[in-house]
């Protein structure tokens, strides 16, 4: 059989499970996911290859507009970007109804790049004849290649969907290894999975006015020795993220520490340290140190 290879953004609303159907597709954990809306910073490529096709999938922030502020004004230009210089998109959506957000990021899709719908968390859906109005909806909107029910929890219907976008990539070789599961170094890995800790563990706001800066990322041997910096936005909240007697941050880089190891297939030392740096989020220089731009 012939192969194809392309690239494929990965967009919609603020969660809806992009990231989590990305992991289940590349079957590793390259890009973060929480509960919370907006866990999702910056464009991240995950690769899946099969023996006859090879995607390569742009996970991009959920696009919103209900907040100005730079750090979200650049995380929607990314989705723009995003869109512009694909094969396909992938647009996700969450059962069991579209609502004005889904329309708006829909908006956004040209009509020239083939457009492949997955309806996701089905899983919740508990008779599967209700999603059929939004089928038809989705249909009539967007006229997309494809829609394709799936559950990125539970791996449901996933197949199907590689299946559907495999079709609107174009003949040609790999673009990447077939062993390379993103571009991503390890180091913003590292801190990626740092702060999804922090959406994990965290109260309400807190999340939101954080960032993880790895200082140091050093290989011996087959050890990798880490130390971050969790920077906030105000004095307050360092205490939060430090919690009783250090038992939070002990949490939060247990298991960060655990995700890395997992993931980079070898021993890690982990230290964190949380700094208060008011106003990260508007400034520029700090969001291009850390690659958000
Ligand atoms: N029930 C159910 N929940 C899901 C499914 N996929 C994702 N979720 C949950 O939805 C929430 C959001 O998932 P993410 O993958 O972080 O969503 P996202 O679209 O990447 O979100 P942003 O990056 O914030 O735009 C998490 O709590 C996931 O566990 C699914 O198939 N079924
Ligand atoms: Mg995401």
């Amino acid at each position: 059989m012939n192969h194809r290879s392309g690239y494929v953004a990965i967009i919609g609303q603020p969660n809806v499970g992009k990231s989590t159907l990305l992991n289940r597709m590349v079957g590793q954990k390259v890009s973060i996911t929480s509960r919370r809306p907006q866990t999702t910073r910056q464009r991240v490529i995950g690769i899946v290859t099969a023996p006859d096709a090879q995607f390569v999938f742009v996970d991009t922030p959920g696009f919103q507009t209900r907040h100005g502020g730079t750090l979200n004004r650049i995380m929607n230009r990314s989705v723009t970007r995003s869109i512009a210089d694909v094969d396909a998109v992938l647009w996700v959506v969450a059962a069991p109804r579209l609502d004005a957000s889904d329309r708006e990021v829909q908006g956004l899709i040209s009509a020239e790049v083939p457009l492949v719908v997955a309806v996701n968390k089905v899983d919740a859906v508990g008779n599967k004849n209700e999603l059929l109005p939004l089928l038809g909806e989705i249909h009539e909107l967007a006229q997309p290649k494809a829609i394709v029910p799936v559950s990125a929890r539970s791996g449901l219907g996933v197949d199907d969907l590689l299946a559907a976008l495999r079709e609107h990539l174009p003949e040609r070789e790999r673009l990447y290894g077939e062993d390379e599961i993103t571009t991503a170094s390890e180091r913003m890995l590292a801190a990626e999975l740092i702060r999804e800790k922090l959406f994990r563990s965290l109260g309400e706001e807190l999340p939101y006015a954080a960032i993880v800066e790895i200082e140091k990322f050093e290989l011996e041997g087959g050890l990798r020795r880490i130390h971050a910096g969790i920077l906030v936005d105000k004095a307050g909240h360092k205490g939060i993220v430090i919690g009783k007697g250090g038992a939070k941050l002990k949490e939060i880089s247990t298991q960060a520490r655990m995700d890395m190891e997992k993931l980079f297939g070898g021993k890690v030392y982990l230290e964190v340290w949380v700094k208060v740096k008011s106003g990260w989020a508007d400034d520029l220089g700090i969001l291009k140190r850390l690659g958000i731009e």
